[in-house]
């Protein structure tokens, strides 16, 4: 099956085969999945059905992967409209987990398993854990949180059968998170990025070294590169990052391999496209679009074409890892977190990177939405280190100056920054909140 001699170094397991298939091979797998699984959801999803025949559509029209095309999309609200159950393809005896993904507001949306379900998701954490350099004998802290989340439970099965000792310890509690980090020789930790900044904080505070720490895996919400060099060079660790979200079937989507450089999307369970947010039309590999996904395996709750609202572009060219599945880059942002200032887009990413190109800023930062007489105002909260703070007057008002200057060369519009003690804003124990929208308070 293997493919690739470098298939067989360490971090490889048997799992990942699927990783290197001949690209035809892929396709080929690929058709033949997504045909089964579109004739179920027509078969037994109510919604999914009336939507094809109103575009005159039945399960027989895909005869090629491009034709996923033209299959209508399934949003969020649709889970929101079809809560709990609605979207089930399975009966409840044949159902044998379910998570749910809280939101911002009402109702959560929540996602089903079948045991083959769960099986897919494991897999694909298994080649996740693997793509990170991860095997038998490394010791992983999960710090992501057990429960509704689907965080804990997908790192925990995946790093079982991966064949890793997994420490469950779920989010929070970061004493005992670096007392066991240090006294059960961890080699690896997952958890949100920005809780990793704040284990990293109180290790340097409490004086306690991160013992065998060498690889972190990350992910479950947005990080920028700069973000990444600091936790690689304060932790000392390789940082990686891991995508999913809930609705396909939780982390296990993609994930970056040892070149670090974009996430290889496990094409033969998910199937990614790109497409325009605003037409919806599909854009070919290489551009920068909205990625939709569409589950090939998922029998309890099959997602065609769903919009993610993530944006990002699609890779084709070779990896330097061998693997054949396609990567995405990273996902700096959502076509729902834009705001607009003065009339130029903003997203929170954009800020992330200016901030954390200036010397005496920690990475810990707010930014607050307001509204005056109709319009956005931004201002932008940033932890500076103690030296900075004990620094004078107008040595923090030139570092003021100088984070003003650098949001302003990146979004071409000056915004109100606010500098704080260090320490002073909330940290988070699982995703971290950035911004605070007052506008409709
Ligand atoms: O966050 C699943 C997950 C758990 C992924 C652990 C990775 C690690 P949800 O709570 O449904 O699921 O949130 C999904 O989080 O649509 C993205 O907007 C965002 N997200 C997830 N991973 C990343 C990442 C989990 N690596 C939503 N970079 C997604 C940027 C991410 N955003």
């Amino acid at each position: 099956m293997r493919t690739d001699p470098s298939s067989s170094g360490p971090g490889f397991h048997p799992a990942s085969a699927p990783d290197y298939l001949p690209r035809r091979q892929l396709g080929e797998l690929q058709l033949r999945r997504l045909q089964a699984i579109v004739t179920r959801a027509w078969e037994r999803v109510t919604v999914f059905r009336e939507r094809m025949s109103a575009n005159g559509l039945t399960p027989a029209d895909v005869r090629r992967l491009e034709d996923l095309g033209r299959l209508p999309f399934t949003v969020k609200s649709d889970l929101r409209d079809a809560y709990p159950f609605g979207l089930f393809a399975s009966p409840m005896e044949e159902i044998v987990r379910l998570h749910a993904s809280s939101g911002t507001t009402g109702k959560p949306i929540v996602v089903a398993y079948t045991a083959s379900d769960l099986q897919v998701w494991q897999s694909a954490m298994v080649r996740t854990f693997a793509a990170c350099g991860l095997h038998a004998g490394d010791v992983l802290q999960n710090a992501f949180g057990y429960g509704l989340f689907t965080g804990g439970l997908g790192a925990h099965s995946g790093a079982e059968a991966l064949g890793a000792t997994v420490i469950p310890i779920s989010g929070g509690n970061t004493e005992r998170q670096l007392m066991v980090m240090k006294d059960f020789g961890v080699t690896a930790l997952c958890c949100t990025p920005s809780y990793f900044l704040h284990l990293m904080e109180r290790a340097r505070e409490e004086k306690v070294d991160l013992g065998r720490l060498r690889t972190g895996v990350f992910g479950a919400e947005p990080w920028s590169d700069a973000m990444r060099r600091h936790i690689e060079a304060e932790g000392g660790i390789k940082a990686y990052d891991i995508y999913g979200l809930s609705e396909i079937t939780g982390p296990g989507v993609a994930s970056e391999c040892s070149a670090q450089d974009g996430l290889h999307v496990f094409e033969d369970h998910f199937y990614p496209e790109i497409i325009d947010p605003e037409s919806g039309e599909v854009l070919p590999d290489g551009r920068e679009g909205e990625l939709v996904l569409t589950t090939l395996s998922k029998q309890a709750m099959p997602m065609i074409r769903y919009r993610t609202r993530d944006i990002t572009t699609l890779e084709t060219e070779p990896c330097p890892c061998g693997r054949t599945i396609r990567r995405i880059r990273r996902i700096g942002r959502r076509s729902d977190d834009m705001f607009i200032v003065r009339g130029v887009n903003v997203f929170p990413s954009q800020i992330e990177t200016a901030i954390l190109a200036v010397e005496g800023v920690l990475p810990h930062y707010q930014i607050v939405l307001t509204r005056e007489k109709g319009l956005d105002e931004v201002e932008v909260r940033i932890e500076v280190t103690p030296e900075a703070f004990g620094d004078t007057v107008s040595a923090l008002e030139e570092l003021r100056e100088a984070l003003s200057r650098s949001v302003e060369h990146v979004l071409g519009i000056r915004v109100k920054v606010h500098l704080v003690e260090p320490r002073s804003l909330a940290r988070s124990e699982g995703k971290a909140k950035r911004v605070v929208d007052q506008r409709r308070i």
